[in-house]
């Protein structure tokens, strides 16, 4: 038998978003013309889409690294590059999605349903449009970003209205058989069932999902027989049942004791799931007990004799049934369906326009696209006179930048600018050639004189990169990542050659 994979880790990586172009358009008798460099195109995201055609997660299993495509390179003559194809990945109902905190990011659960796993990164620019009335022919083009890379863990969860539990043998998948048209596999050996069991009731205008999982033992909890992770197939039922066996039962064990030794596993299992999972609490589930086997003479005797016991012991509703010669099976279903429907009148309606809902989630930066910048600046509790420099969208800008650019480097030196970064640093005392760590790279302050214009720069003439015995931006990029540790050592050609301690000693001074 195929194994039941219902938890499964996936590792993502949506496309990197195409760079931008720097070109200049050529003509006969214009050899200078206007920039043309066209933007990158966006990468590809990955999409997760709820299907009821899928039932498993068993191909991720084997998959667990996704990758969606990469966006095109802008192109000269003003050619955006393609944007790169979404991933779309379909996923059974009942797929909850957590993040490797194992925070629950979605709750699949509504066919057509889409959730975006990982974002493509956003396309470069391309010099045509960086290009303004000052910045007449920019020399540079904005980087790609790079696509989202996030693990994410996947777990199914049975969608069942009504969970059976019990020992092994008790009879459940006989149960499940002959109440649904569910055809699980049914034998007098413990275990038979190793993966759970859906089923539909229908009772003509009314129906609910059932489910019937592997057997349980006390010990279940450590591990013993299949242990409990297939309990979480029926922590979002309405009802669970106990399905006792009293044709059986052994000497030391009797209904009573059986259903106490079980109520203590759900309770260790209750306990064991480490977050608020929304379900409510498993022990607080209405419950059910179903006396099986009563076709067996003896068996029924014993139904009889201690049904009184478990209603007055327990507070459940007690059932007597024959799953074999379908005895008893109406009142049951019935009585169901009554706890299921009370308990759906109790949940917020899923509305019927849900249906091709999209799930985003947060990403940094995306959805304030306008002039407001949220950025912090405080001082770098490492570094004398050193200020750090923090924000979700400077993240980007650094993204965007080639640092082997200067005119580039003068771009983002302008946009920090505009943001109000340079007068919060002023106000926070900084000093001129104070280091200033934005995201992986630290600067060494150079504020613009008086505060000037700060769209003035031009091609080649930012101020802040004069001076050819200073490193270029892209050596001191390099040497920051290796001082904070992003890269461990880095070969710089020639005979220079930077280590983190060898970094940390003496400082870059660029
Ligand atoms: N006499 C009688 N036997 C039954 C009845 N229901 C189930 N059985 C028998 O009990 C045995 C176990 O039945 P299953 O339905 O496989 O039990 P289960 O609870 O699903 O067992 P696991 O999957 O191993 O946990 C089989 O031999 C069934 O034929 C019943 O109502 N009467
Ligand atoms: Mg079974």
């Amino acid at each position: 038998m195929a194994r039941f994979i219902d938890r499964v880790v996936l590792h993502l990586q949506a496309g990197d978003g195409g760079h931008g172009c720097a070109s200049v358009a050529r003509e006969k008798y214009k050899p200078l013309g206007g920039p043309d460099g066209g933007n990158g195109g966006h990468g590809g995201d990955i999409v997760l889409e709820v299907s009821n055609q899928v039932h498993t997660l068993m191909d991720f299993h084997y998959h667990p690294h996704i990758k969606s495509q990469r966006g095109g390179n802008g192109g000269g003559d003003n050619c955006n590059g393609a944007r790169g194809e979404d991933l779309v990945l379909e996923v059974p109902v009942g797929t909850v999605v957590h993040d490797d905190k194992g925070e629950v990011l979605a709750d699949l659960t509504v066919p057509g349903t889409r959730f975006i796993a990982a974002e493509g990164g956003f396309g470069g620019l391309g010099n045509r449009v960086l290009a303004n009335h000052r910045r007449k022919v920019p020399g540079f083009a904005l980087k790609g970003e790079p696509g989202q890379a996030r693990d994410l863990v996947l777990e199914l969860k049975s969608v069942a209205d009504v969970g059976l539990v019990g020992f092994p043998s008790a009879g459940k998948s006989s149960l499940i058989s002959v109440l649904s048209a569910a055809r699980p596999k049914i034998a007098d050996y413990p275990f038979t069932t190793l993966t759970p069991n859906l089923g539909v009731v229908d009772l003509g205008d009314d129906s609910y999902t059932i489910a019937d999982v592997p057997g349980l033992i006390p010990g279940a909890a450590e591990g013993r027989g299949l242990g409990l992770d297939f309990l979480r197939h029926i922590e979002r039922t309405a009802v669970l049942v106990h399905v006792v066996d009293t044709a059986s039962i052994e000497p030391g064990r009797d209904p009573v004791s059986d259903i106490e030794a079980l109520e203590e596993e759900l309770a260790k299992y209750q306990s064991a799931l480490d977050a608020d999972t929304g379900l409510g609490d498993l022990r607080e589930r209405p419950r059910v007990v179903v006396l099986n086997k009563a076709d067996v003479p003896e068996a029924e005797e014993l139904a009889e004799f201690v049904k009184g016991d478990l209603e007055e012991k327990f507070g459940w509703p007690v059932f007597i049934i024959s799953a074999v010669a379908r005895q008893g099976l109406d009142p049951l279903k019935y009585a169901l369906l009554d706890i299921v429907k009370q308990d759906r009148a109790r949940r917020p309606k899923q509305k019927a326009d849900k249906k091709h809902t999209i799930i985003h989630p947060k990403v940094a930066g995306r959805k304030s696209q306008g002039a407001h910048l949220d950025f912090t600046v405080r001082k770098d509790p490492q570094v004398e006179g050193g200020f750090i420099v923090t924000g979700e969208k400077l993240d980007r800008w650094i993204e965007q930048t080639d640092f082997e650019n200067e005119e580039a480097v003068g771009y983002l030196a302008d946009r920090l600018n505009k943001a109000g970064i340079e007068d919060e640093l002023r106000r926070q005392g900084a000093v001129e050639g104070a280091p200033v760590t934005i995201s992986d790279i630290t600067f060494e302050w150079e504020p613009m004189a008086g505060g000037g214009d700060p769209t003035a720069t031009r091609r080649g003439q930012d101020a802040r990169l004069q001076g050819t015995t200073r490193a270029s931006a892209a050596e001191r990029k390099r040497a920051s990542q290796a001082r904070r540790g992003l890269v461990d050592e880095y070969d710089y050609g020639q005979d220079e050659h930077v280590t983190r301690e060898g970094a940390n000693r003496d400082r870059w001074q660029g």
